[in-house]
């Protein structure tokens, strides 16, 4: 499979374009050898800086231009290498080559991301996480630029800059970095109810992912697929992965954001080094055209989506990620990704946002990579070869070659000449229209609660608490006591619950009602001053595929466990515990009370992953304490080990340990708690592994909650 056509002309392109500084001198960029990095011309050893100077010149200079501007949202990202396989061809909804050619391997660069930080802040914000593919296929790039959740904040392109502008630190002081617990963000909100859907899925556990490789990804906005007879389908994109969605805990996020703001990125990074390549399949949930107006929302309204046991999602493929970037600023930096760029058999719709970012992603691309060359770049480089009349501009790196440049033309025999649609061209999707030109939102759009209230009746109880909490801890970050009021109102709306959960942790009361300023939506039309009520209904009492508890759970491949170990620690059950837990492929770390090396009760020498002055529990998603008196007596003597079992008990982890491993037990908040089913105490290391691929024992949220760490 490895030989495929498209597989291997991008790893050539790729491979050309790197350098290997492997036995290679130092030179200049005009090839110049040179004898002394380390010192600038000077008049004397002791005397001033000679303007002649020009390898500090060369060295300075580029160095003064390193930095490019970072992405306005989206600017903190992780990326990987990979390829696409289908399983079964589709050709009776789409004529698209990677969804009918079953023997080709499509390469994919895919770039994960958070929206609002700057490229330097944590990866474990509460946000939305982008989800943006890259496939190499033989008609052309196509990008399905999506996110890890299915719904959007905003009908209409329109207000994407008042979205980011709030949920941006403010103005004044730039202050919060990478968080929307602020007022800004709530003002805004609490005023454009068509945000709450999308707002919801960010206070669940959806917004703080245990990993990139345990996130879904959606294509968000309704597409068309269009097969060899002209005929189109609507389509909604969906990646589901392998190892299941799972999450951490809020007071987790919090901690790793201080342990190891790089978790996510180096998790997918280790991942990929380890040889534990991610996985996901794609879905597609598809309507026929006939079907458009019979749901209850409207199917070009992005901040709606279709639930699955309304239209099944139907697996069509996989893609894996199996390689690194060489260069993060090459390639995971100087990506481009466009949601025009679409291949034959693949079109849009007419959702309002999705036509407005067909302009936007190209124009951002000029500021940030600074000129239109950027699909010369060789991340962006197409695996097909691209001839056309374009030419010029800053960076062109090719050398287009004759005496014309237009089309029409004789002069080079009409070349490069145009393409039927039988032999591949383009023809976008006739679509009839017949409409007045007007400024305004679909009436169909006005419903902005029923699926909030939807997702929130959906989900399983420890992630309606956490949900809770989530609007808690936001709403009890804002200053202004009428948005915070305002927003009581409004979450009232989705769930009564809900909201006298919340208020009650804000010490507020909801509202009877509020104020609606003068052109705000509050339940309707964006565009008018609107006094209606609150549009709900409940098509769907419940959609059991929007809660994580319907996940998969059988697993433990990736998922880091800390073995606390010291010197005199028992072999045995160290060893049995090590060989069970890897044999399922989980990665084991011995975490010790210092750096190094220790020994065990057999005399043997182990190196230690980390000190526990270096580490944190929050790290990892499950720990094991083996015996060995003298190693428990050791690890009894630093607090940082008691400390480490209580946050590990109070996030619900599975936690097991063998012989004396007990006697430290007996000094953490699980001394009282024994009978929980993931507190293991000299069990086979079966139902260890059974603990750990549940995740987390929500069972035991109450009494965690409790814990003070
Ligand atoms: Fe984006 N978005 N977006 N967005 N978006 C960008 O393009 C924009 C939207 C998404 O890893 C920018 O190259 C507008 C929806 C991802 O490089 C920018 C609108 C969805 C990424 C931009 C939206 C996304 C971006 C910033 C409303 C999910 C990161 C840098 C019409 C379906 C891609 C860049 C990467 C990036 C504009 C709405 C996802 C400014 C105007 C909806 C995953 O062009």
């Amino acid at each position: 499979m490895e030989d495929k056509k498209t597989a291997t002309e991008k790893s050539r392109q790729l491979e050309n374009s790197k350098i290997d500084y492997k036995d290679k001198p130092l030179t200049t960029r005009q090839g110049l050898k040179v004898n002394d990095t380390n010192n600038s011309l000077k008049a004397g050893a002791r005397g001033a800086t000679l303007l002649e100077d020009f390898l500090l010149r060369e060295k300075i200079h580029n160095f003064d231009h390193e930095r490019i501007p970072e992405r306005i949202v989206h600017a903190r990202g992780s990326a990987a290498h990979g390829y696409f396989e289908l399983y079964d061809s589709i050709e009776e909804y789409s004529k698209a080559g990677i969804f009918t050619d079953t023997s080709r391997k499509t390469p994919v660069f895919v770039r994960f991301s958070t929206v609002a930080g700057s490229k330097g802040s944590t990866d474990l914000a509460r946000d939305v996480r982008g989800f943006a593919v890259k496939f190499y296929t033989e008609e052309g790039t196509w990008d399905l630029v999506g996110n890890n959740m299915p719904v959007f904040f905003i009908q209409d392109a329109m207000k994407f800059p008042d979205l980011i502008h709030s949920v941006k630190p403010e103005p004044n002081n730039e202050i919060p970095q990478a968080a929307s617990a602020h007022d800004t963000f709530y003002d805004f909100v609490s005023l454009t109810t068509e945000t709450l859907h999308n707002h919801i899925w960010v206070m669940s556990d959806r917004g703080i992912p245990r990993s990139f490789r345990m996130m879904e990804g959606f294509g968000i906005h309704t597409f068309r697929l269009i097969n060899k007879k002209g005929e189109a389908h609507f389509v909604k994109f969906h990646w589901k992965p392998k190892l299941g969605v799972h999450s951490v805990t809020w007071d987790e996020a919090l901690k790793i954001s201080g342990a190891d703001s790089d978790f996510h990125r180096r998790d997918l990074w280790e991942a990929i080094e380890a040889g534990q390549f991610p996985e996901w399949e794609l879905g597609l949930q598809i309507i026929p055209e006939a079907d458009e107006h019979k749901f209850d929302f409207d199917l070009l309204d992005p901040t709606k989506l279709i639930p699955e046991e309304t239209v099944p999602v139907k697996i069509i493929g996989k893609m894996v990620l199996n390689r690194n970037p060489d260069n993060f600023f090459a390639e995971t930096e100087q990506v481009a990704f466009l949601p025009g760029n679409v291949v034959p058999g693949i079109d849009f719709t007419n959702d309002p946002l999705l036509q407005g970012r067909l302009f936007s992603y190209r124009d951002t691309q000029l500021s940030r990579l600074g000129s239109h060359n950027f699909h010369q770049i060789p991340i962006n480089k197409p695996v097909t070869e691209t001839y056309n009349n374009q030419r010029d501009g800053h960076m062109q790196t090719e050398i287009p070659k004759g005496q014309t440049a237009y089309f029409p033309n004789s002069l080079s025999g009409g070349c490069p000449y145009l393409s039927s649609v039988e032999e591949g061209g383009f023809e976008a999707y006739q679509e009839r229209i017949d409409a007045n030109k007007i400024r305004t939102r679909s009436e169909s759009f006005s419903d902005h609660f029923s699926q909030p209230a939807l997702f929130y009746r959906s989900l399983a109880q420890w992630e309606k608490n956490h949900v809770i909490g989530a609007y808690s801890f936001e709403l009890g970050k804002c200053n202004h006591e009428h948005i915070k009021s305002r927003m009581l109102w409004i979450i009232a709306q989705i769930d009564e619950d809900l909201a006298s959960s919340v208020a009650e942790n804000l010490g507020m009361k909801i509202p009877d009602d509020i104020e609606r300023p003068i052109n705000q939506a509050i339940g309707a039309n964006a565009n008018i001053e609107d006094h209606q009520p609150v549009k709900k209904k409940v098509y769907l009492e419940e959609s059991p595929e929007l809660s994580q508890a319907k996940t998969k759970f059988d697993s433990i491949a990736t998922r880091q466990i800390a073995f606390l170990v010291a010197d005199g620690f028992n072999m045995k059950d160290f060893d049995a515990m090590k060989k069970a837990l890897e044999k399922e492929n989980a990665v084991v770390k011995l975490v010790a009370p210092h750096g190094g090396t220790i020994i065990c009760d057999e005399n043997m020498e182990h190196k230690v992953d980390a000190s526990i002055m270096t580490t944190e529990s929050v790290l990892f998603d499950a720990l094991y304490v083996p015996g060995g008196k003298k190693s428990i007596d050791a690890l009894l003597s630093k607090a940082k080990f008691t400390k480490f079992i209580n946050e590990a008990f109070k996030h619900c982890k599975a936690i097991a340990t063998s012989n004396e491993g007990e006697d430290l037990l007996n000094n953490t908040v699980i001394a009282n708690n024994k009978s929980d089913k993931a507190i293991l105490i000299n069990k086979n290391p079966k139902d260890f592994i059974n603990a750990i691929s549940q995740h987390r024992n929500w069972e035991r949220m109450e009494v965690a909650e409790k814990i003070a760490v």
